[in-house]
């Protein structure tokens, strides 16, 4: 029996983990085994801890997208497999990755056909980015060439699901639809929100279908895509927090993100995502979230922890250049700490840009 593969794309901070995290909770009350793959530019991923949390089994394909990292990505796939024999595949792209239809989708479904069943490709549309991107209004705060991302990731997609629709009033919504029928025709447009679960249901219905998916190649410059996913500084990096004292760890959280947003702001740095894991010993955890610059930090999941001491995790991804991003990072999480009596050690840090991407295989022309 081949393993369903369901990939969902998105771009940073479109709700990739958090769609992920429900569609394994639904699948599970369905009964089925659910293995998840994350990607990354680098290591020590939220995102990982996340769904590792939830008790679900998670790979993961650091260092590069999947679409370079292509023998990995089957690699992990089959790891999962030998471990616990999953029904379904859930992966996460890196969220400034395109052309994956090319580049996965069709390999997979191509030179491994009786092992992989891939699910009509489905991309997460971001409204706080993409309203501003479709309406081309300063690409949304990025450059041209990281819009022309955005753009390029919905373009392939066999349907895009608009997320968040928990917070949109119905106006944003006829308006956010109308902007997606007229640039991208033929491409169905679900509603959902990953949070409350709304639409989920026709989500699941949308991604049980067989049929001619993952077949949209795009015509796309390669030149500019690397140029737009250079534009972003990442940076992972890892804290110890300790504190003679209780120290309230979701209050820290949201304060350094609060502060980040801020100094990204003042310095033109457009946030695409940053996210902060703060986890005491007992490895519970809050998740703090900041998805563009003028968006509100959230806590994604509040922990109501008072630890003495605690792990943070922090991954970043800012229209900046990566050591002035991992400056601004250590000095902000130093100064928020400070000020609560806490002392904050950093143990690792990885700033970087991410390379060209140079896919392991790319179909010009759809094969199956
Ligand atoms: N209000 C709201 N927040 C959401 C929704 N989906 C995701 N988020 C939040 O958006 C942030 C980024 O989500 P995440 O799943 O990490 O995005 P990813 O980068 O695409 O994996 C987190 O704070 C999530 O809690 C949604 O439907 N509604
Ligand atoms: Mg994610």
């Amino acid at each position: 029996m081949p393993v369903r593969f369901i990939m969902i794309g998105g771009f940073l901070g479109a709700g990739k983990t958090t769609t992920i995290s429900r569609l394994a909770r639904e699948y599970q009350h369905q009964g089925k085994r659910i293995g998840v793959v994350t990607n990354d530019q680098a290591s020590n991923l939220v995102d990982t801890n996340t769904l590792r949390a939830q008790g679900l089994q998670v790979e993961e394909v650091p260092g590069a997208c999947f679409c370079c990292r292509f023998d990995e990505l089957v690699a992990r796939v089959g790891a999962l497999q030998a471990a616990q024999r999953p029904d379904i595949i859930l992966a996460e792209p890196v969220g400034s990755c395109t052309d994956l239809v090319a580049t996965v989708i069709q390999p997979l479904q191509d030179l491994y056909a009786g092992q992989f069943e891939v699910a009509p490709y489905t991309v997460l549309f971001k409204p706080s980015h993409g309203l501003r991107i479709l309406r081309n209004q300063m690409a949304g705060g990025f450059s041209p060439k990281a819009a022309y991302i955005f753009k390029k990731q919905l373009e392939e997609a066999d349907a895009i699901a608009l997320n968040r629709i928990d917070e949109l009033s119905s106006l944003e919504i006829a308006d956010i639809a109308a902007l997606v029928a007229h640039q991208f025709p033929n491409t169905p447009l679900l509603r959902i929100s990953a949070t409350t679960g709304a639409g989920f249901k026709g989500l699941v219905e949308w991604l049980d279908q067989r049929g001619a998916f993952g077949r949209k190649i795009l015509d796309i410059d390669y030149d500019t895509y690397a140029e737009g996913e250079a534009e972003l500084g990442w940076l992972n990096a890892t804290a110890h927090l300790h504190s003679p004292r209780p120290f309230d760890l979701d209050g820290l959280l949201l304060r350094i993100l609060e502060e980040l947003a801020i100094h990204c702001r003042t310095l033109g740095g457009e946030v695409a995502h940053l996210k902060l894991i703060g986890m005491d010993e007992a490895l519970a955890f809050a998740v703090g979230n900041l998805v563009s610059s003028s968006s509100r930090p959230t806590l994604s999941l509040p922990s109501g922890l008072k630890p003495l001491r605690a792990e943070l995790i922090i991954n970043a991804r800012v229209a900046m250049e990566p050591a002035l991003l991992e400056a601004e990072v250590k000095r902000v999480v130093q100064r928020e700490c400070d000020q609560l009596g806490v002392a904050a050690h950093f143990r690792t840090s990885q700033s970087l840009r991410p390379g060209r991407p140079v896919p392991t295989h790319r179909y010009a022309v759809a094969k199956s």
